[in-house]
Formats: C-alpha cells, sequence, structure tokens
C-alpha cells in the first residue's frame, strides 16, 4: 500500500511540475525554439550538455541495476560471504578517464561558442546601438543612424547587430530568449554582444537580473524587420518633427499639456538623447505601455494618474504636477498619434 503510495505522489510531482515548466515555453520567448544565430548557438549547447548527463545517468543506473540483480543475496547463502577485493586499477583508470573525455566533449564547442559569440571585429562595417537599462526600462540609442527609441528594438532580419550594453542604475541583464544569450548591464563598464534574428518577427526580452519591485515587469521587443523595411524604419524615425501639430484639438490641447507638466524634462521626442524617461517618438507605434501594459487610452490615463500602481518603484512616479483625468485624457490623444512610421511590431508579423 505504502509503496503505491509513493509512486503516486512522485506522479503527481512529476505531473505538476511538467504544468508548471510548459509556462516558461512562451511563444517568442524561449530559448526552445531558436529563432536567431545566439539563441541556435545555446540551445546546440543545452542539448549537447543534457545528451552527456542522459548517458552518465543511463550508465550508472545500467551498472547499478546489473549489480544489484546479480549479486543479490539469494536462497541458501545466507550465511555466504563473498570474495572481498580492494583497489582494481583498470578500473581506476577508466573512470578518471571517462569523466575527463565527457568533460572534453562539453568543454570544447563551449569555449568555441563563448569567442563566437564575443566576437566583434565586424562591428565597425555594421549597426551599432548603444543600449542601456534603466529601471525598469530599456534605452537604444542608435549610433550612426542618429536616432533615439526606447521599449521597442528595431533591426533588420539576416544582420548581425552589434550591442553595447549599460545601465544608468543598477546592474540589469539583458536576454531575448529566442534569438540570442543573455548579457549583463553594468553601471561601470561597457558589455557588447551581437544579436541576430532570421525571421521578422517579434521577439520578446526580459530583465534577467533581479533589480529592484519591478524587474519582474522590465520587458522589452525585438522588432525584426526586413532589411528594406529597417531602412524605411530608420528614415521615418529621422523625418520626425518633434514640434509638429497634431490633428485633433484634443491632441493639441494634450501636446500643451506635455510640455507645461515637465512631462518633456524626462522624456524626449525625436532625436534629443535626453534619457531619464522612455523617448516617446513612437510610442503610438507601440503594443505595450511601459513595456508591459495594454497598448490602450485607458492604460495610458491610468498610467498618468497612477504610474506606481502598474509598476511599483518607477523612476515617473511622483516626479510631476499631478494631472485630473480629462488632462491625462488629453495627453493620451497626443501620445497616441505618435505614429511615425507604417513599420509597426503588428507588421512584422507575429503578434
Ligand atoms: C522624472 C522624470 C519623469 C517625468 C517628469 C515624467 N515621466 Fe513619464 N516616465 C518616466 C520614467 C522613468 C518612465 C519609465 C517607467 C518604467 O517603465 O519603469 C516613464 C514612463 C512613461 C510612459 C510610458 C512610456 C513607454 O515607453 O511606454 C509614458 C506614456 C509617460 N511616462 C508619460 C509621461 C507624461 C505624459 C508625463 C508628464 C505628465 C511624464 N511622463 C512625466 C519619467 C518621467
Ligand atoms: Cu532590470
Amino acid at each position: 500500500m505504502k509503496g503505491w503510495m509513493g509512486k503516486f505522489r512522485a506522479l503527481f510531482l512529476f505531473s505538476s511540475l511538467l504544468l508548471v515548466l510548459s509556462g516558461c515555453g512562451k511563444e517568442n520567448l524561449t530559448a526552445f525554439v531558436p529563432e536567431g544565430y545566439g539563441a541556435e548557438v545555446s540551445l546546440n549547447l543545452i542539448i549537447i550538455s543534457l545528451a552527456v548527463m542522459i548517458f552518465v545517468i543511463l550508465v550508472v543506473m545500467i551498472v547499478y541495476t546489473m549489480v544489484l540483480v546479480k549479486f543479490r543475496k539469494k536462497k541458501g547463502q545466507e550465511d555466504f560471504i563473498p570474495k572481498q577485493t580492494e583497489g582494481n586499477k583498470a578500473l581506476e583508470v577508466i573512470w578518471t578517464v571517462i569523466p575527463i573525455i565527457l568533460l572534453i566533449i562539453i568543454a570544447v564547442p563551449t569555449v568555441t561558442a563563448t569567442f563566437d559569440l564575443a566576437d566583434d571585429s565586424k562591428a565597425k562595417d555594421s549597426i551599432n546601438i548603444n543600449v542601456t537599462g534603466n529601471q525598469y526600462w530599456w534605452h537604444f540609442s542608435y549610433n550612426k543612424e542618429e536616432i533615439q527609441t526606447s521599449q521597442d528594438l528595431y533591426i533588420p532580419t539576416d544582420t548581425r547587430v552589434y550591442l553595447n550594453l549599460k545601465s544608468s542604475d543598477v546592474i540589469h541583464s539583458f536576454w531575448v530568449p529566442s534569438i540570442s544569450g543573455k548579457m549583463d548591464a553594468n553601471p561601470e563598464n561597457e558589455n557588447t554582444m551581437y544579436i541576430e534574428a532570421y525571421e521578422e518577427g517579434v521577439y520578446w526580452g526580459k530583465c534577467a537580473e533581479l533589480c529592484g519591485p519591478s524587474h519582474s515587469l522590465m520587458d522589452f521587443k525585438v522588432i525584426a524587420v526586413s532589411p528594406e523595411e529597417y531602412e524605411q524604419w530608420v528614415q521615418d524615425m529621422k523625418n520626425v518633427d518633434p514640434e509638429a501639430q497634431p490633428e485633433t484639438a484634443s491632441a493639441q490641447e494634450g501636446q500643451k499639456l506635455f510640455q507645461e507638466n515637465s512631462c518633456i524634462g524626462c522624456h524626449a521626442i525625436g532625436s534629443s538623447p535626453a534619457a531619464v524617461g522612455p523617448n516617446l517618438t513612437n510610442f503610438g507605434d507601440r503594443t505595450r505601455v511601459a513595456g508591459v501594459l495594454d497598448h490602450d487610452k485607458e492604460t495610458i490615463v491610468n498610467w498618468l494618474l497612477n504610474p506606481d500602481e502598474l509598476k511599483p518603484g518607477n523612476k515617473m512616479a511622483g516626479n510631476y504636477p499631478k494631472l485630473s483625468e480629462e488632462e491625462a485624457s488629453k495627453i493620451a490623444d497626443y501620445l497616441l498619434q505618435l505614429q511615425p512610421s507604417e513599420i509597426t511590431p503588428e507588421s512584422a508579423g507575429n503578434e
């Protein structure tokens, strides 16, 4: 009876584990379906390590079972003591050499991949982006193109895009599981990596280093589009006139309120690099507010009225004059029409 219960409990444990782990495989947020070079290299390493581990477990279990069966106490042998042996050179050599071989099998591809993924010798000829991690959002500054943007990182497909990572406050970690490995963004030094996406699409990124109360809400997106669309997007972003007048009266009033309520002190529109808060040049083209929230007017109004409730500990809360609901609504109208480009996360395929 007890044995049966034990088995049942193990089964229950494993099936609940499976249920919990299945949540990890969200589409475009999984290292197990690589859509880019770094993720593919990483997955290969995962598979090699797993294969070696499974091999070791199988061999140990098989030898263990064989010994159990072969040398178990048989009837009529209750007082029998087998011949005692000590030391066996051949065995000692075998179980020293085999692990060394297994470690070499893991080490050679790992070290090769590490150098491969750190190779920035071709960075000069490609796109270079300074990435800054901030509590709790990401800023992207395109060096040659002189474009500033936040939250959504646009890249062309099949191109190695080189990133220089830094942090403006604490340590963050840049991770887009389905296209790259992760890399820390430190306050003191710059870390570099490159990312490459094979297919057009929207890939989810996460901060992978505990950085404060809203760490788990520090999401971002990589928007991979065709090289032609990317060029188009760059032109659209460069052509933005930060002072352009919106069409509707409500948005026009929103624009005024935006300038009068110190929003402009923290949020740039256009390519000015000021970056206490996210750059809002293409805010209307995004699919999320503050990286994670639904992108609709109601959420924006809620955000403006009470940001701390939606993202605890964020650096905007309490640092601007209190707004009425009407003012917030007008500002939302203004922000939503900041749509400089036809190239948006929605046009990039999945979402
Ligand atoms: C003290 C600087 C500061 C001021 C002033 C400020 N903000 Fe912010 N704002 C931020 C920061 C920082 C964030 C990012 C919060 C986060 O995600 O952790 C943010 C986020 C936002 C977002 C979401 C941006 C995105 O990329 O999705 C909007 C919209 C916004 N602010 C609008 C405003 C408006 C409108 C005002 C003026 C009423 C304003 N902010 C005033 C710092 C500021
Ligand atoms: Cu972080």
